[in-house]
């Protein structure tokens, strides 16, 4: 069995959940914060079996899309802040960040 652990944004958060539902995945959701930039997303705990890992990675595929973001950042991104001036810079964020780890033991009492 594994967990997959995957970030999505706020917007793509139902349509991925009522997709996983459709499929018969069981998911939780956690209300999350990136921490660059310390905006709301959403992470979901998926625990499935091994051989449901690659279907659940395509759902996640086809339901989460990449967006460009404006940040300000609040602290320069490296070298000196003494002559640090806040510009704002586009990010790209997304679709989905995913970690699949191995589960040791599932109970579910
Ligand atoms: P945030 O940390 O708020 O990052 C949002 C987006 O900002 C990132 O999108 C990336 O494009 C950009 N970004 C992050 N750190 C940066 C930096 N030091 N310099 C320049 N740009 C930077 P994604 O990579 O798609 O990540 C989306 C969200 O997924 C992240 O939100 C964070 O909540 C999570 N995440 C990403 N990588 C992670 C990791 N290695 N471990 C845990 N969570 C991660």
């Amino acid at each position: 069995m594994k967990l997959v652990i995957a970030v999505v944004q706020d917007q793509d958060s139902n349509r991925l959940s009522n997709a996983l539902t459709k499929h018969n995945f069981r998911a939780t959701k956690l209300a999350s914060t990136g921490g660059f930039l310390r905006s709301g997303n959403t992470t979901f705990l998926i625990g499935v079996d091994d051989q449901d890992v690659s279907k659940v990675l395509d759902i996640i595929r086809d339901n989460c899309r990449a967006r460009e973001q404006m940040v300000t950042p609040v602290s320069p991104l490296g070298g000196n802040a003494d002559s640090y001036i806040p510009y704002p810079l586009e990010v790209e964020v997304g679709g989905a960040t995913v970690f699949v780890l191995p589960i040791e033991e599932f109970h579910h009492f």
